[in-house]
């Protein structure tokens, strides 16, 4: 093992040292398996969020123009409140809630009466004030220990006010992170949302999933897909509207952007009605010229191949000169990148574009596959934790299944198009010597930047100050600190111009590290020798 993270995990007393070894590789050395969405040990200082936040905030939070219902305490809805820049634009006539924070604000008394009153009276001040098309109800951990029962009211509130209600079982404590409230959400969206308005597409159409509009991230990336001549139907979630939902199982393929949040709902959508996927990356330059290129090859139409090129080579020419500049400014510069399960691989991509190594990589809650690839999932060891979060079992719909392109026609294009229905996951592309940390902790945080130095740390809210604090620049992937769009051409820029201008101020020059000026508490870990 590498010195290193020999020296990390030395720390450790032995069940730790035995527990996080798993899920540290050094690719030096060991190309084995990774473990990976497994409970975080107790004590550890881990910065995964919970089921609702990966369901309320991360997935359903972005579509606007329904009402999305906390049920729980209030500070459950108070901490996911607008904290995720998750963009929207509303055009006339359309409902948009996303800026309100709608919670039932169960108390004490609520926990040990029950909370479904305060629940249905929530509800009818919802549709008396807002008249929303639909409402999300969310639970939080204490309703799923009180057993209210959700779902029975989304029954009668349909019946009652003849609108959609559709209610999310995503107690923050099921599964091991936000990755389980995904899977919750994909299976409810699959079952109650896609596939319920038919639409005629115009001309080759698709949906783009898992892209969240961060920043504006998804406008930047329909711009040149539009440029393009393609026609978006559904975007899912970032800017999402619940009409478009409905009508994604007309497009001809899903663009899956973010494996870890969404594969699910490409997966079950291929079996119910025959939707090809590909995996895309609109992050990076290399990234999005390869995905547009994968996409004309799927589409094999000789106008929207010559088109794509066009694209191409018109937006490499608006940014090149930028880029050129970007580049030569931060060249040699090293980065280690530590975010939820898909962007501390898609921002590698960018970083080479600049010159910028990787030394350390890092999810916070994804599965082996976005570490190793998809054709590790047949060997993934399921715990007690995993068989917890249902697997839906879908089955063809007849009278919707279209297939654009016949099984035969896929599987030739597989050849080529290495992407198609598949993930080769992030450690492929690291190059060796580079580190991948499963769930890093604070303490190990700390660890690696002392000890690797990088010149940057991309990382969230949690560990951007304490990283600063030992003189090291941090910018957070998550929310982009206020910036962006990150995305496709416009974004490289972007990304590029707030690199240079975090590396280029002299303030981390000015910061010293406590640690360099006091000696700090030396202790164990797991309370062990
Ligand atoms: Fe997908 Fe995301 Fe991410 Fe994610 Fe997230 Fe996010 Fe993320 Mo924060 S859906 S896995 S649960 S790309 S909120 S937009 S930045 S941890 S790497």
């Amino acid at each position: 093992m590498n010195k290193v993270v020999d020296s990390v995990l030395d720390k450790y007393s032995a069940k730790v040292y035995k527990n996080r070894k798993k899920h540290i590789l050094d690719l030096e050395n060991e190309t084995e398996e990774i473990d990976a969405n497994r409970r975080t040990m107790p004590g550890m200082l881990t910065h995964r969020g919970c089921c609702y936040a990966g369901c309320k905030g991360v997935v359903l939070g972005p579509i606007k123009d329904i009402v999305l219902l906390t049920h729980g305490p209030i500070g459950c809805g108070y901490y996911s409140w607008g904290t995720r820049r998750n963009k929207a634009s509303v055009q006339e006539g359309e409902g948009n809630f996303i800026q309100y924070c709608f919670s039932t604000n169960l108390g004490e008394s609520d926990i040990v009466f029950g909370g479904e009153k305060k629940l249905k009276a929530a509800i009818k001040e919802i549709v008396d004030i807002f008249d929303p098309k639909a409402i999300f109800i969310c639970s939080t951990c204490p309703v799923g220990l009180i057993g209210d029962d959700i779902s029975a009211v989304a029954e009668e509130t349909k019946k009652l006010y003849n609108i959609e209600c559709i209610s999310f079982p995503c107690e923050g404590y099921k599964g091991v992170s936000q990755s389980a409230g995904h899977h919750i959400a994909n299976n409810k969206i699959i079952k109650s949302i896609i596939g319920t308005k038919e639409y005629t597409p115009k001309t080759h159409s698709v949906n783009i999933l898992g892209e969240y509009n961060i920043g504006g991230d998804s406008w930047e990336i329909e711009r040149v897909l539009k440029r393009i001549g393609y026609e978006i139907i559904s975007v899912m979630t970032g800017n999402g509207s619940i009409d478009e939902m409905s009508k994604a199982h007309n497009a001809e393929l899903n663009l899956v952007q973010c494996h870890r949040s969404i594969n699910y709902i490409a997966e079950m959508m291929k079996i119910q009605y025959g939707t090809t996927w590909l995996k895309v990356n609109f992050i990076g330059v290399d990234g999005i010229v390869s995905s547009l290129r994968d996409m004309a090859k799927f589409f094999n139409d000789p106008a929207i191949t010559a088109r794509t090129e066009e694209v191409i080579a018109e937006e490499l020419e608006d940014i090149k000169e930028d880029m050129e500049y970007y580049k030569n400014k931060l060249t040699g510069k090293t980065a280690a990148l530590y975010v939820g399960g898909s962007r501390a691989h898609h921002y590698q991509l960018l970083l080479n574009d600049l010159g910028v190594e990787t030394v350390l990589a890092g999810f916070e809650f994804a599965h082996r596959d976005d570490y190793e690839g998809r054709e590790v999932i047949p060997t993934i060891v399921e715990d007690a934790d995993l068989k917890n979060i249902e697997v839906l079992q879908v089955e063809k719909i007849e009278g919707k299944y279209k297939e654009f392109k016949s099984e035969e026609e896929i599987e030739e294009l597989k050849k080529t198009i290495t992407d198609l229905e598949n993930y080769e996951g992030m450690m492929p592309d690291m190059t060796k010597g580079s580190i991948v940390v499963d769930d890093l902790n604070q303490y190990e945080a700390e660890e690696f930047i002392k000890k690797l130095k990088p010149d940057i740390f991309f990382t969230g809210i949690k560990d951007k100050y304490t990283i600063q604090k030992g003189g090291v620049l941090s910018r957070q992937l998550h929310s982009y600190d206020y910036s962006g769009p990150y995305a496709g051409f416009k974004g490289a820029v972007n990304f590029g111009r707030d690199v240079t201008m975090g590396l280029y101020t002299p303030a981390w020059g000015f910061t010293v590290a406590p640690w360099k000026k006091e000696s700090i508490l030396e202790g164990t870990f797991g309370g062990e020798a």
